[in-house]
């Protein structure tokens, strides 16, 4: 297929009035078919091509206009699963730190920010890039769920892609692929909505799939893309009987920043990411954020992860013989009057300028939050793409787009109006840490039951 490498064009609306017809570039009888009668969209998971990939989409955007119980008849439940489960089977064999080896350079490697269930941005972006192949490697940045009224959409077509391209396609864990946060923002109530008795299996093998998803790729060797940011050195573990087991730093040791090594060793966090024990690492590579102050500190804005400043990047450049770190996790309501660093109207942001290399910042879902009250302004903000090019891959080309626009109608699958804008670190029923290493179904998570805390203020928040 083509590559349409000119600027992304804004917003072709699918139109409200057409609801049955969605502005889809695929074609063919079968798409028509699945289109207009919304059948069970059969994939044998053993052999998924591009051209499934591609009518999987369509048909899960056509679904979308009939509200959230049509997506059963596109994608049954057991459909999901086996999706689901063959999407983990390949990324178990996976790393934790995936090499992206680009074969020559006319190689682009595109990488996408946070798209939070937003299918219809997510699907006009790759309509209008290209689809993975030989010549065209993507990565996706994590937070694919949660938030937005698609999540699981937007994860099965990954999925499809994964398994179609497995070669072309890198898609990495952001904090929302976690049993804590799908059930305090949205997609565990997306999954009740959508598949009702269903629901407890394609939860449980969403959350093995993201478990099993790598926290970071190393492309061309030069540039690190990871979700959240810079990491501390883990502990020294344990000899003997409990050598696996990580030591707890004494309370007051100064953190140390961590290594490729370090991330080359560490556990990809298991169901939950707790920040204890092994999943440290894992857990600061999804939640830390870049300030512009030196140094490397707790994220108590978040209340998990690290804040670092331009000289840890810096540092974990030149250490590592990186030129770039290119993170997503911030949308424009966690830029939302900070004065330190850029704001995300235009979908990325440079962060971090330092001798030995740059920290970026992309956001792939416009017009974010889908959801927000009616008394707040929306934030209209683009989503944007970087493409990584040959020879040097560390100067990302920003290819920006805005939203689809309008949405099939939908309710939200969180209380969008009781949650912090920004992600904060949630204790959710007291089940905060106790999950990390198990593939429980995790069905005694509840939404209902948010811990009033010790928590960080929303002070991000508009
Ligand atoms: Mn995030």
């Amino acid at each position: 297929m083509e590559a349409a490498d000119a600027q992304i064009k804004s917003t072709p609306a699918v139109p409200a009035s057409q609801p049955d017809k969605p502005a889809a570039d695929a074609s063919g009888p079968l798409v028509d078919l699945l289109q207009a009668h919304l059948l069970p969209c059969n994939l044998d998971v053993d052999r998924v091509t591009p051209e499934d990939a591609e009518a999987l989409a369509a048909a899960l955007e056509a679904a979308s206009w009939r509200g959230a119980p049509a997506l059963k008849q596109v994608l049954p439940a057991a459909a999901a699963v086996r999706l689901l489960e063959a999407l983990a089977q390949l990324l178990k064999a996976q790393p934790t730190l995936v090499e992206v080896e680009p074969a020559s350079e006319d190689v682009t490697v595109t990488v996408f920010g946070d798209t939070h269930g937003q299918l219809h941005d997510v699907l006009h972006a790759l309509r209008t890039v290209g689809v993975p192949g030989p010549r065209r490697h993507f990565i996706f940045n994590g937070d694919f769920v949660d938030r937005g009224a698609w999540g699981l959409e937007v994860l099965a077509v990954l999925a499809a892609w994964k398994l179609a391209a497995p070669g072309a396609v890198t898609l990495l864990r952001g904090n929302h692929e976690s049993a804590t946060c799908t059930a305090m923002y949205g997609f565990r109530a997306e999954l009740v909505a959508k598949y009702g008795a269903g629901m407890p299996g394609v939860y449980r093998a969403a959350k093995r799939a993201f478990a099993a998803l790598p926290l970071a790729a190393r492309v061309a060797r030069v540039a690190l893309v990871l979700h959240g940011g810079l990491f501390r050195r883990p502990p020294e573990a344990r000899g003997g009987l409990h050598r696996r087991k990580r030591r707890r730093p004494p309370p007051g040791t100064p953190l140390a920043l961590g290594s490729l090594a370090d991330l080359r060793a560490a556990s990809k966090g298991g169901i939950d990411p707790s920040g204890i024990g092994a999943t440290l690492v894992a857990t600061d590579v999804m939640w830390s954020d870049p300030v512009a102050e030196p140094g490397l500190r707790t994220n108590d804005a978040r209340g998990v992860g690290l804040v670092f400043g331009p000289d840890a990047t810096q540092a974990f450049l030149a250490e590592n013989a990186l030129r770039l770190v290119l993170r997503s996790h911030e949308g424009p309501d966690a830029r939302w009057r900070r004065e330190d660093l850029p704001g995300m109207a235009a979908g990325f942001t440079v962060d971090h300028v330092t001798p030995a290399g740059r920290l970026c910042t992309v956001f792939s879902a416009p017009d974010y939050p889908q959801f927000q009250a009616d008394d707040e302004d929306r934030y209209n903000n683009l989503g944007a793409v970087a493409v990584l090019r040959g020879p040097t891959w560390d100067n990302p080309e920003w290819l920006q787009f805005a939203a689809v626009l309008p949405r099939p109608p939908s309710a939200a699958f969180y209380a969008f109006d009781d949650v912090p804008d920004s992600d904060e670190e949630i204790e959710v029923g007291g089940q905060r840490g106790s999950d990390a290493s198990g593939l429980s179904g995790g069905s005694a998570l509840s939404t209902g039951s948010l811990a009033e805390s010790d928590g960080p203020t929303r002070h991000l928040s508009k």
